[in-house]
């Protein structure tokens, strides 16, 4: 029986592609970067998994919890679930985040299309008064169309959307992602919320969430970052994640810096302002870690970022990981990776990892720092939050070990 409803990968498909067109319309070195990593990606050749092409994640920054639970029911009209928790404040910035992304193998493999999304804790601005009129702003502003809304709505009551109905959800929520050069603050007001911190201004000042970049996947990071730097695009130092291995894990990313913009201070006349938030980021996916795994890189990467100052990072970093096995029999002999058996054609058995689908904390705090240009906030004192994010979202998220568990057991 067809039930005439377009199914939610599919409307997340034709998101993503809508999202590509109009950040690349926005920011046009993202499409410099997408021409890189096709390149590249083509000299990887015939062992590119097919989904590779389309990949993206993206990320945005919500400003209160009833958008973030409207954004999660938007999310989930595309077949996104919100897996993982992420207490970024450890790092000095003042949100905590869930990654939403499709769960099901299926869906991975038609598009694995992910958004690391962001709910500023507002409750870390120290200043009591900035604290009041920040939250009376995202108050008053709504990010979403009345028609998205419905869309949202009529979805959860009927199980789905109709074509119709599906390109004006499509059409509508990409409004949402959209940049606006228009800002809700006058000048004073943006300075102080810059002040308190960066981010803040950029989730506070603004009609909505931008999206702040779109991050196509690479086969090879090291040729496609040799590859910006040739360009001339100002990339951060350091790649962030593990270092290159034999069989890579995980995730390694790098970005080219936050665009200086000019936006329109409300009521202003005269010269335009300045923000600067948007940028690029590539990434190469390699092996789901198990727990114990997770916890032997964590320690690995501890250790390289401890390690002695007039070392290069590279350095400290490929010394730590040498206590990482860097074959397939040693990481599923000693359980450090999720794999699964996979039948060749001549009928042979092998072993092959399970791609890493979500995000590394560190590493993301890492990419929120290089986009702060010299302002560093030193740690906040409060811990993470999760059971007072999943009331926000109105649900709790996913544990993304269960998910590779569920994966992987499969014969
Ligand atoms: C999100 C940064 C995290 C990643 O790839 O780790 C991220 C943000 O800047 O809003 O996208
Ligand atoms: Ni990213």
């Amino acid at each position: 029986m067809t039930t005439g409803f377009v199914d939610a990968s599919a409307i997340r498909d034709r998101f993503c592609a809508a999202l590509s067109a109009m950040y690349r319309a926005e920011v046009p070195l993202y499409g410099d970067l997408l021409a890189i990593v096709a390149q590249v990606n083509a000299q990887a050749g015939a062992a590119a998994p097919a989904r590779v092409e389309i990949e993206r994640h993206g990320a945005i920054r919500v400003g209160t919890t009833a958008e973030l639970a409207m954004m999660g029911r938007a999310f989930a009209v595309m077949g996104m679930e919100p897996v993982g928790y992420y207490d970024l404040a450890a790092a000095g910035v003042p949100v905590h985040s869930t990654a939403f992304r499709p769960v099901a193998e299926d869906a991975l493999e038609r598009n694995p299309f992910r958004v690391f999304c962001s709910l500023l804790r507002l409750e870390l601005i120290a200043d009591p008064a900035l604290r009041e009129e920040a939250a009376a702003l995202l108050a008053a502003r709504q990010i979403f169309r009345p028609e998205t809304l419905a869309l949202i709505a009529r979805h959860e009551e009927q199980g789905g959307l109709d074509e119709a109905q599906a390109d004006a959800f499509v059409m509508g929520l990409l409004e949402t992602f959209r940049w606006h050069e228009d800002t809700l603050v006058d000048r004073a007001t943006y300075d102080r919320l810059v002040a308190s911190h960066r981010l803040v201004a950029d989730v506070v000042a603004f009609r909505g969430p931008h999206i702040n970049h779109l991050t196509p996947r690479t086969l090879d990071i090291d040729a496609a970052q040799a590859a910006m730097l040739a360009r001339g695009l100002d990339i951060k130092d350091v790649i962030e994640g593990p270092p290159p291995r034999a069989i890579p894990i995980l995730l390694r990313q790098t970005s080219f810096k936050a665009l200086t913009e000019s936006v329109r201070f409300a009521g202003a006349e005269g010269a335009p302002g300045r923000h600067t938030a948007r940028f690029g980021e590539i990434e190469q996916r390699g092996a789901a870690l198990t727990p114990k795994g997770r916890a032997l890189y964590d320690r690995l990467l501890a250790q390289a970022q401890d390690g002695p100052a007039d070392m290069p990072y590279e350095q400290r970093l490929a010394r730590a990981f040498a206590d990482f096995p860097d074959d397939m029999e040693a990481l599923v002999d000693q359980a450090l990776i999720y794999a699964r058996r996979v039948a060749a054609p001549d009928g042979s058995v092998t072993l092959e990892p399970l791609t890493y689908e979500d995000f590394l904390p560190v590493s993301a705090a890492g990419i929120f720092q290089s986009n702060l240009g010299a302002q560093q906030h030193e740690a906040y004192g409060e811990q993470g939050a999760q059971a007072a994010f999943e009331a926000a979202l109105g649900r709790p998220v996913l544990d993304p070990f269960a998910l590779y568990a569920a994966m992987a057991d499969r014969p």
